[in-house]
């Protein structure tokens, strides 16, 4: 018998359908962030990054050109498992011979054909957009949409509209709805006068924005924050503020597991929202101490939120996506790890007696919760991961391939 098998025997004593875990595992996908690769700096002429958020480090081989951009996500596609979209963000437009000439506010669908085309080529099931309400000479005070500027308000509500429609485009020709998520860095380092205005403003810009969308391609989400880094004390889209706007109007809350006060939790608001939303869409990040957008691993936050998706049964309903910048390690590393700690939660939280806890949580039997918890943490799950893997013909051996990588093609970028 194979070490798989035996430690699927071992689950199956215990009542769980380790085949049935595998088979859901590879239908659920996981939005890519393309912005890891180069620091989010994009390809629209930003040199440097704004808005409250900041990748730190140095590690040589980020990506300059679209060209190695796409050499690189390929790369990191061919060692992450499962299924995958690409998050493409708006300041990653190719421009071509309208570089100069054309703008945010009018940008479209053939300035992002070619992220299309390269989804299709290297496997990815769809494709998500995000407007870039950041990095742009536009940004009037570091104010978009909630700008008291009416010149720069309508600008940045022309962005968002055009994205809406190059996402619609995107859904249809990946034949898969298209999440734009919508965040704008807007907000006061200082004590602001007036707290309502700027709320009021960006409300309106949401109202025009969202005024005309294609509902069966395009997902619009809000994504709130706490605060940014030069923005500590006023964050006009807060979650208060998107949550209620989101209701109000039908669409999406986009959770980044960066933007809430240190104690609060991500996996205790998936919940709270499934029970109003179909949909909540996720950003999955690691704050250390801030919203630092460290690389995602394996930790009981993580863990945490998987059970959220799964004991609810929520595959469908929670759009996972990542969202992190590290530019202190090799960057392609950075994304294989944690497309690989997402699955790896989510199979952990499969590999769980789900129901047999929610009973006793209705029995009022912490004890055997707590008993059963702990007893699971060392249950062989690593290997039924491994079978999971080999079954895509990968392995836990891929660093040598990513280091290989390094040496060939990364290193030679300077
Ligand atoms: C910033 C938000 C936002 C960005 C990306 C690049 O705090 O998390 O989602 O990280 O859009
Ligand atoms: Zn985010």
């Amino acid at each position: 018998m194979s070490f798989y098998e035996e430690c699927k025997r071992i689950y199956e004593a215990q009542n769980i359908d380790v085949e049935g875990a595998i088979g859901r595992l590879s239908n659920i996908s996981v939005s890519v962030h393309c912005w890891q690769g180069d620091d989010v700096i994009g390809f629209d002429g930003s040199d440097s990054l704004s808005g409250g958020i900041q990748t730190t480090g140095n590690y040589p081989g980020r990506a300059r050109t679209p060209e190695e951009l796409f050499a690189d996500i390929e790369k990191a596609f061919s060692l992450m498992p499962g299924k995958k979209r690409i998050n493409v963000h708006a300041c990653y437009a190719f421009l071509g011979e309208d570089k100069g000439k054309v703008d945010r506010d009018a940008y479209t669908y053939k300035h992002f054909k070619p992220w299309v085309d390269f989804a299709k080529k290297i496997g990815a099931v769809g494709v998500d957009f995000n407007p870039t309400f950041f990095a742009h000479p536009k940004m009037k005070d570091g104010l978009s949409l909630s700008s008291p500027d009416e010149e720069t308000r309508r600008f940045w509500i022309n962005h968002g509209k055009a994205c809406l429609k190059i996402a619609e485009e995107m859904g249809k020709a990946m034949n898969s709805p298209c999440l734009v998520n919508i965040w704008i860095p807007d907000g006061y380092k200082d004590i602001p006068a007036d707290r309502l205005s700027p709320r009021l403003r960006l409300k309106a810009s949401l109202d025009e924005i969202l005024q005309d969308y294609n509902k069966e391609w395009v997902i619009p989400a809000v994504e709130s924050k706490v605060f940014g880094i030069g923005l500590e004390s006023y964050t006009v889209g807060n979650n208060e503020f998107y949550q209620n706007y989101a209701s109000s109007k039908g669409i999406c809350c986009l959770l980044d597991t960066g933007h809430y006060h240190p104690t609060e939790v991500v996996s205790d608001k998936i919940s709270s929202l499934l029970a109003f939303y179909e949909k909540v869409a996720l950003h999955v990040s690691r704050p250390v101490r801030w919203d630092s957008d460290h690389v995602v691993i394996l930790d009981d936050e993580l863990k945490e939120i998987a059970k959220e998706i799964v004991r609810n049964n929520a595959d469908n309903r929670v759009i996972i996506g990542l969202d992190y910048f590290d530019a202190s390690i090799n960057r392609l590393c950075a994304w294989v790890t944690g497309v690989r700690a997402m699955q790896k939660a989510l199979l952990f939280a499969m590999l769980l007696p789900n129901e047999e806890l929610k009973q006793l949580q209705d029995e009022n039997n912490f004890t055997k919760i707590m008993y059963l918890n702990e007893k699971f943490k060392s249950m062989p799950w690593g290997a039924i991961w491994e079978e999971y893997l080999a079954r895509q013909g990968l392995d836990e051996n891929w660093l040598e391939e990513v280091q290989k990588y390094e040496r060939e093609v990364l290193l030679k970028r300077n």
